[in-house]
């Protein structure tokens, strides 16, 4: 198929062995690219193996849309059996390193086994050299992304760990131009786990298309559609940190821990006060509607802010003053760990503490106690040490109860919204396929505007048609989605793209039957991995139908868990899969992976 470089380099760093392989026609009509090409290569070759140990491998995966002169193209996944849930996980990042990878000749990149001291991987198109890092060790990533810009050039891509992927923090991220993170299920600690530093590359050719002409058209057509849509100024002035004002007038900013869906000092951070900070913005390359806010932090420094980051380092943990978040937002940056989940761990800690349940004090919104901890779970020290694998595991750790409040599902921390009243999005947090994130489908905001309330057939169909879309289509095409749902760029534009890419015809139908396949191997993925599945993988924690809000318009809210159930039976029925959230054979075998359900035989439970 044209449209693809056709090859996967593999790098052993075990052995210094470099491969180049071919793609095979298959995986590309079938899987697309992205998450589809990670998901499959992880099913074939990654099984019952530590996520830490040198037998697991980590997938940089482009799509066919990745680098292409196309709105928000660059963009690529990152993709590992996940050190924090066990099963599979992946993050997006944009950054040049995607792009340089396909001009170097490349769709994909895997790097297997373990290097025995630190190293960092150098590609200049076919020229492929492991390289010593021993001097980039310890390093934050900043300073690691200028030292390698340094001797390798400003016209580089660079992924690189910080040193909480080095001393791998289950929760490590991957990072690029200092501001992009990646991989919230632990990527970084895997490279950590195989003393991988970076990856650098420098790529100098053409990405393929099977009609250039057309394509440079249809790029400029959609390029010019999105900066003459209406909400386009409004999204250029706060990027994503709209839905920070959004989030709290609807109870569904995470407050405390989650307890409460609003913030009572949200006023001094919100949208408009990071018009007013803000001092430069920055985002992904081949993007006209860069959103990433850059303030600078309490220090002095920049820092770039999302939604997500000052939901989880702001209200969830009690901070008010927005460019102390922005501090804490860096200092997770450059340590290259995930915000959200540290978000969450500190939420969980200061919580635990309230309640007594560990003897050392970290109140609410205490700013100083946020940074020692940053450092302690970064080294893995102090209290640092009980939320180093996540508040799953802290909550094991320190029992009492506390599971009803860590805030996760399947290990992953959930992202910034609390749904004590949106059931909607509390099946899609449950859902989703890498534990609870919301990259799949953001369905609240559909729920709010229509029947809140609710937990009926519609809404599930919903979350399945978001995850179709998300999670399918634009995880594997890969590319970034915002432009979509943030400013209304139509969706009609994306098969025509694909079409003057790969020369083939594609109607949306076709990407839904594509995301289906890829959601059932990552289900089999789990189910295989895990060993044991139940249903109970598929719920929300119990805080949010056991304890309702006690402040805002949603006081008194909770879910219900009956109605929640019945929910989710019918998600399982609308996908094919079984009451226990495992797809039949007859759910694997229309979307041709036939074969895949006898690797799930003899699991327990
Ligand atoms: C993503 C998750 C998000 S989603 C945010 S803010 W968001 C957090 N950002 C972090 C950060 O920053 N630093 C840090 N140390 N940790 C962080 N963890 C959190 O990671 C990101 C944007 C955003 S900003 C969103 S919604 C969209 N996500 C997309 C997606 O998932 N797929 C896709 N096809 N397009 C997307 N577009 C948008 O990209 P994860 P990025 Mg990220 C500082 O990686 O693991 O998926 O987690 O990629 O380049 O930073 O862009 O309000
Ligand atoms: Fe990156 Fe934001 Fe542009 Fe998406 S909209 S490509 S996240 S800068």
């Amino acid at each position: 198929m044209k449209g693809y470089t056709g090859k996967l380099l593999r790098v052993n760093l075990s052995s210094g062995k470099v491969a180049t392989e071919e793609l095979s026609e298959e995986l590309k009509r079938d899987f697309l690219g992205g998450r589809g090409f990670a998901v499959k290569l992880l099913w074939d070759e990654v099984k019952h193996v530590d996520p830490l140990s040198e037998n697991n491998k980590i997938i940089f995966s482009t799509g066919p849309l990745t680098g292409q002169a196309l709105p928000s193209a660059g963009k690529m996944v990152i993709a590992s059996k996940s050190p924090l849930t066990g099963g599979y996980g992946d993050g997006n990042i944009g950054t040049m390193a995607a792009i340089h990878l396909r001009r170097a000749g490349y769709d994909v990149l895997i790097v297997e086994g373990k290097s025995p001291k630190p190293c960092y991987l150098l590609i200049e198109d076919g020229s492929v050299k492991i390289a010593d890092a021993s001097d980039l060790w310890g390093k934050s990533t900043f300073e690691t992304e200028d030292i390698l810009q340094g001797r390798h050039g400003k016209n580089t891509g660079i992924l690189d760990i910080g040193p909480g992927g080095e001393n791998q923090v289950r929760f490590a991220v991957v990072m690029s131009q200092k501001g992009r993170a990646g991989g919230r299920p632990g990527m970084g600690a895997v490279m950590g786990s195989k003393n991988l530093k970076a990856v650098v590359v420098k790529g100098t050719g053409t990405i393929p298309a099977a009609d250039p002409n057309k394509l440079r058209e249809l790029g400029k057509k959609g390029y010019d559609e999105i900066k003459a849509k209406d909400k386009y100024d409004w999204w250029i002035g706060q990027g994503t940190m709209q839905a920070f004002d959004w989030c709290n007038e609807n109870s569904c900013l995470p407050t405390y821990n989650y307890r409460e869906g609003v913030f009572e000092h949200s006023k001094g951070m919100d949208g408009e006060v990071v018009i007013k900070t803000k001092v430069d913005r920055k985002g992904c390359p081949l993007c006209n509607m860069q959103c990433g806010n850059i303030i600078e932090d309490s220090a002095g420094l920049r820092s770039e802010l999302d939604y997500e980051n000052v939901g989880m380092l702001g209200p969830n943990i009690g901070l008010k003053d927005l460019r102390q978040v922005a501090l804490l937002n860096r200092m997770a940056d450059e340590w290259g760990l995930d915000t959200i989940s540290l978000g969450s761990c500190i939420g969980f800690l200061m919580e635990a503490s309230e309640k007594g349940l560990i003897p050392e004090k970290v109140s609410w919104g205490d700013f100083e106690a946020a940074q020692k901890l940053i450092v302690d779970i970064g080294k893995g020290e102090g209290l640092g040490k009980l939320v180093f694998c996540g508040v799953r595991s802290a909550s094991e750790i320190i029992g009492k109860g506390s599971h009803r409040w860590a805030m996760q599902v399947k290990g992953l921390e959930i992202s910034a919204y609390n749904c004590h009243a949106c059931p909607g999005m509390a099946l899609s947090f449950a859902t989703s396929p890498i534990g609870a994130h919301h990259k799949d489908a953001w369905v609240i905001s559909w729920e709010i505007s229509t029947d809140r309330f609710s937990y009926n057939k519609e809404k599930v169909q919903k979350v399945i048609e978001l995850q179709r879309i998300r999670g399918g289509f634009f995880e594997s095409a890969t590319v970034c989605r915002l432009p979509w749902v943030e400013v209304s760029f139509g969706l009609q534009s994306y098969p025509e793209y694909l079409e003057a890419i790969t020369g083939n015809a594609y109607r949306w139908e076709d990407f839904y039957q594509i995301g289906d396949r890829i959601y059932n191997l990552m289900r089999a993925y789990w189910i295989r991995e895990k060993g044991t599945w139940s249903r109970q993988m598929d719920y929300p924690p119990d805080r949010w139908f056991e304890e309702p809000h006690s402040q805002g318009k949603m006081k008194g809210v909770k879910l219900d868990r009956g109605k929640y159930d019945q929910m989710l039976s019918l998600y399982y029925e609308l996908r094919g899969w079984d009451q226990n959230g495992v797809p039949t054979i007859d759910a694997f075998e229309k979307t041709g992976l036939k074969g895949v359900s006898k690797e799930l035989i003899g699991r327990n439970g």
